[in-house]
């Protein structure tokens, strides 16, 4: 057996929830059942703790760490993130980390920027970018063409610009990006199979990531410190209803019975603040959580 192969290729895999992280860790390892690492259903089942896992992928030896997503709906707390850390931090065998981005929905946020600070803050001496690869999840060739391909490869580069402003081009032409359809991958002869074995021919050339060792995750990384809720104010409509119907007061056809004087309350609540150790604190954008409705009979007719 070659030398290389006498350990796994070692790979931490991130990006935003819902991308496909596990699904590609599964496929990863050679895991068809997709049950190594947990997916999540329709709906949203996350994942909330760091794993990694062992398998083979077409003879290589790979072991693939998954992260829970960034920018989910409050699995991703302090806590989570800080749990990841210190399991990549721990683990000395990194070789690579792969950005997931979602074909269909590419993004590179300020979210992502502070996982890049995170992974940047684990490797003090390392320029880690040169183990950064991206996989493009849900790429679905025959839907797609050469121009929106590049113009996908673009997302990341401009975000990690962004990052990094003094980074190369040449340093950021050489992350290598590859495009699969994960519904796919686990059949053999899929071409997203071959950017697979392209991307581990090249993760097994990195040597591992040296890390601080026992280093923990210090102060003036941007790390959640404290998360809370702020309400924005109420914003009232009035409204006249009949047989299921709303009317702004005044308008609209009187009830045979009874008129009602029905009020909307939207109550435009909740961005969440955030604020980090290393500074100024975030928000999020202003959710409408609820409505509430309060009716009262204004007019009864006689029958
Ligand atoms: N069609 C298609 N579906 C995909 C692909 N990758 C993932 N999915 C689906 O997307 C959903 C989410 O996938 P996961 O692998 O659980 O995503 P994740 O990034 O691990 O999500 P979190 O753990 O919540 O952050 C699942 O239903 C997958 O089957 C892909 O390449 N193509
Ligand atoms: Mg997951």
């Amino acid at each position: 057996m070659p030398a290389v192969l006498s350990r796994p290729v070692t790979i931490v895999v991130f990006g935003h929830v819902g991308n496909g992280k596990s699904t590609f860790c599964n496929t990863l390892i050679g895991d068809n059942t997709g049950l190594s690492f947990k997916e999540s259903a329709a709906a949203a089942e996350e994942t909330l703790e760091t794993v990694g896992k062992e398998g083979m992928f077409d003879g290589v030896r790979v072991c693939a760490i998954d992260t829970p997503g960034y920018g989910g709906a409050e699995g991703n707390t302090a806590k989570h993130i800080v749990n990841m850390a210190d399991f990549i931090i721990k683990n000395t065998d990194v070789q690579v980390f792969v950005l997931v981005l979602n074909y269909q929905f590419p993004r590179f946020d300020e979210e992502m920027y502070r996982f890049f600070q995170l992974i940047t803050g684990m490797y003090p001496g390392e320029s880690w970018l040169n183990h950064l690869a991206i996989v493009w999840t849900r790429y679905y060739p025959e839907h797609s063409n050469d121009e929106e391909k590049n113009e996908r490869m673009k997302t990341p580069k401009v975000g990690i610009r962004t990052f990094k402003p003094d980074i190369t081009d040449d340093q950021l032409n050489a992350i290598p990006q590859y495009f699969i359809d994960s519904k796919d991958t686990r059949t053999p002869g899929n071409p997203g199979r071959n950017e697979i074995a392209h991307l581990l021919a090249w993760a097994v050339t990195k040597p591992p990531l040296k890390t601080l060792g026992d280093m923990r995750v210090k102060k003036g990384d941007p790390i959640i410190e404290k998360r809370d809720h702020e309400v924005a104010g109420e914003v009232w409509e009035t409204g006249y209803h009949f047989g299921g119907h709303k009317y702004p007061f005044g308008i609209g056809p009187r009830a045979y019975h009874h008129d009602v004087h029905q009020r909307f309350t939207k109550i435009f609540e909740e961005r969440q603040r955030q604020e980090y150790t290393s500074g100024e604190p975030t928000y999020t954008e202003w959710a409408q959580v609820r409505t509430e409705v309060t009716e009262r009979i204004i007019h009864q007719y006689d029958t």
